[in-house]
């Protein structure tokens, strides 16, 4: 193993900031040493908390992870947050700072805030998102909080590598609330109506109630929160408690191992994929000849790039 990450292990284990920070540039650029570093920590992974939040833009999903980090403060747990943005090209940069509303937690130093934006590679950032909750478990954080900006597939990915999974709505989004077009109530462990001071939140409430009761054996709970008021946060970190219990911890050893082998795999057979080969060309050409279909077209895609590894 290099010295540079021997001595970042020395300073992790230590519970030095300063080696935390380096650690998570480290895995979330996949630099040379991240592999030796995680294999060092893997046995310390498992013990936090991870819990995400995401939702449509503007629907104070910043906002509620702020309280909820107080929440949890309150309570005595060390914290760890994570924003992602896939939207961005940027890393940490100021138009995620502007989106995550941390400053209350800025001296506190049981509290660690990181943004990570995205690369552009297919399931990149999914990977690096749960590597950087590996340095922060092996940390010793107790919960780790993931804000996804926005409500796309992408966000549905990311959101998805957490235990407890958490869809922030705004009131008055009607029948085609936007969360359900995206797939992404599927996901969801609990739902939450933030901004419940505007009256129309209990009638999105109720509508979410009745679009999420359908099966018995999967009843999600509907919370309420005003989020700038600190309002309904001590309902919320006990039904994520309630949540995280039911799961039993034998699924959530086996799950981020399992969602994580496939966004890797997605993400390196993307990376093989060579769109100049002459091989990929001709299976354009048929395609568009329509001699062969896409799935056809596709499969045989997915041959040629794990022949090139
Ligand atoms: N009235 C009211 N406003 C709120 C509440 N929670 C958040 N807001 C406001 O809603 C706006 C958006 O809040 P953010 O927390 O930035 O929302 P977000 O979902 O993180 O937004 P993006 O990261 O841009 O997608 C801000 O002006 C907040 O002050 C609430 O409970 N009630
Ligand atoms: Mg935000």
């Amino acid at each position: 193993m290099p010295h540079k990450t021997e001595d970042l292990l020395i300073g992790l284990r230590a519970g030095n900031r300063a080696a935390l920070a380096r650690a998570i540039t480290l895995v979330e650029n996949n630099t040379p040493g991240t592999g030796d570093l995680l294999q060092a920590i893997s046995s310390a992974v498992g013990q936090a908390l991870v819990v995400g939040f995401t939702g449509a833009p503007g629907a104070g999903k910043s906002t509620l992870v702020g309280a909820y980090v107080k929440e949890l403060r309150r309570r005595g747990k060390s914290v760890g947050v994570i924003a992602v943005d896939p939207s961005s090209p940027l890393s940490g940069g100021a138009v995620l700072g502007d989106r995550i509303r941390m400053s209350e937690h800025a001296d506190d130093p049981e509290v660690f805030v990181r943004s990570l934006a995205s690369r552009g590679h297919l399931g990149g950032l999914s990977r690096s998102a749960a590597h950087v909750i590996d340095v922060m478990d092996a940390f010793g954080k107790d919960v780790i909080v993931l804000e996804t900006v926005g409500a796309g597939q992408s966000e549905v990915e990311v959101a998805d590598i957490a235990d407890v999974k958490i869809v922030v709505c705004a009131p008055g989004l009607g029948d085609d609330i936007q969360a359900i077009k995206a797939g992404i109530l599927e996901i969801a462990d609990i739902l939450v109506v933030n901004k419940a001071d505007n009256p129309l939140a209990e009638r999105t409430a109720r509508q979410l109630e009745a679009r999420t009761t359908g099966s018995a054996n999967r009843k999600i709970p509907v919370l309420k929160t005003i989020a700038v008021e600190g309002e309904g946060l001590e309902a919320l970190a006990e039904a994520i408690e309630t949540a995280h219990a039911l799961q039993g911890s034998s699924q959530k050893e086996k799950e981020r191992p399992r969602k994580l082998l496939k966004t890797t795999t997605l993400e390196f057979l993307g990376s093989q994929l060579d769109q100049k080969d002459p091989a990929f060309d001709k299976l354009a050409e048929m395609l568009a000849g329509g001699e062969i279909s896409f799935e056809e077209a596709a499969r045989e895609a997915l041959l040629l790039s794990a022949r090139r590894s």
